[in-house]
């Protein structure tokens, strides 16, 4: 009795062990992963969701299947608490702007230093190098998971107002900003009269006038239709590029097979990739075809000389100087170095 007792024990706890073995790692799935975004699918940034959900769900054959929640909807559009909400598991997963997570990583800031970045070689040689690997590290021990790298791009200036050719033109002007106050302190140095808020705030704040302008990549120019909220004047300063980071929450990471986070991680580097290429369309051709939709829609282009361009240069080196220090005098060198030697 007490043998067929203990035989019935170890058959139950065998029948327990084979049933982990094949299915109970797939019941800790959840029937769906929740992506955050700030830009939707017809942006390079929602397209690079889009990319990695789908690829992942194919390779998976389902087993992995994530919504995107552009707008920032999971956390009511306050892209600035996007990574303590990755941290804290309200967020599964997310391609995100290094500008939007640096209020809790502050070497993320290294992308919004004032003219570090000239042309896309230096984005690559930072993002593709030894200093995206020390980000990548930074970020794994602020509590998430990296994986790959897109771009959002760089960042122009447009206006309601006049042409900016100079920080003179700047003067007065009201300009929404991002979530980091390394931006606030640019605007404020160039003579501009910075206003901190979110994209969810932006827009109708520059549909009804009570911003003057703002920066962002020219796609979002181009895919908002901007001039019809009154941006009639674009400058291409290139002044700082953000890179997109894809990343999934630790704890939902470490619920994945080995081979599931395989597959995870690589359909993020193939996402990224295409992605890139996507955000970099029409701006890296010597004919610049995005610049000329932008003029075609009776909007003033404004492309700097090298003198007019040093202008703001200057103007912006105290907050450069300022912000290495925060971000890290090493990791600045860094960075510096690998521009340097593209
Ligand atoms: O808010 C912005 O300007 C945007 C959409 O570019 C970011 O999320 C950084």
């Amino acid at each position: 009795m007490k043998f067929r007792r203990s035989l019935l024990g170890l058959l139950a706890i065998a029948a327990t062990l084979g049933g982990f073995s094949t299915g109970a790692l797939a019941q800790n799935y959840k029937a769906e992963y929740k992506m955050s975004l700030v830009l939707g699918p017809p942006t390079p940034w929602g397209q690079a969701g889009k990319i990695w959900a789908d690829l992942v769900k194919e390779r998976t054959q389902g087993r992995i299947n994530i919504k995107l929640y552009p707008g920032v909807s999971l956390i009511q559009g306050d892209q600035t608490r996007e990574f303590s909400a990755l941290r804290q598991g309200v967020i599964d997963m997310a391609v995100g702007s290094t500008i939007n997570w640096s209020p809790q990583v502050k070497q993320l800031n290294l992308f919004s230093m004032p003219f570090l970045m000239p042309d896309y070689k230096a984005i690559d040689a930072l993002t593709q190098g030894e200093v995206g690997k020390e980000i990548f590290a930074t970020l794994d021990k602020a509590g998430v998971v990296p994986l790959a790298w897109g771009e959002n791009g760089f960042r122009e200036v447009t206006n309601s107002k006049k042409p900016i050719k100079s920080p003179d033109d700047l003067k007065g002007m009201k300009i929404r900003v991002v979530g980091s106050p390394i931006y606030s302190d640019m605007f404020t140095a160039m003579g501009a009269n910075p206003t901190q808020m979110s994209w969810a705030d932006a827009q109708p704040a520059l549909s009804s006038g009570a911003v003057d302008g703002q920066e962002n990549p020219l796609f979002l120019f181009t895919v908002l239709k901007m001039h019809t909220v009154g941006q009639k004047f674009v400058t291409t300063w290139g002044y700082v590029a953000d890179p997109l980071i894809f990343v999934v929450n630790k704890e939902i990471w470490a619920s994945w097979t080995p081979a599931d986070q395989a597959i995870v991680r690589q359909a993020a580097l193939d996402a990224g990739q295409q992605e890139i290429a996507i955000a970099r369309k029409g701006l890296t051709e010597a004919d610049k075809p995005v610049l000329k939709d932008i003029a075609a829609m009776g909007v003033t282009v404004t492309s700097l000389t090298e003198t007019e361009r040093e202008a703001f240069v200057k103007a912006t080196r105290p907050v450069y100087n300022k912000w290495k220090s925060t971000i890290g005098n090493d990791l600045v060198s860094k960075a510096e170095k690998a521009i340097q030697t593209r």
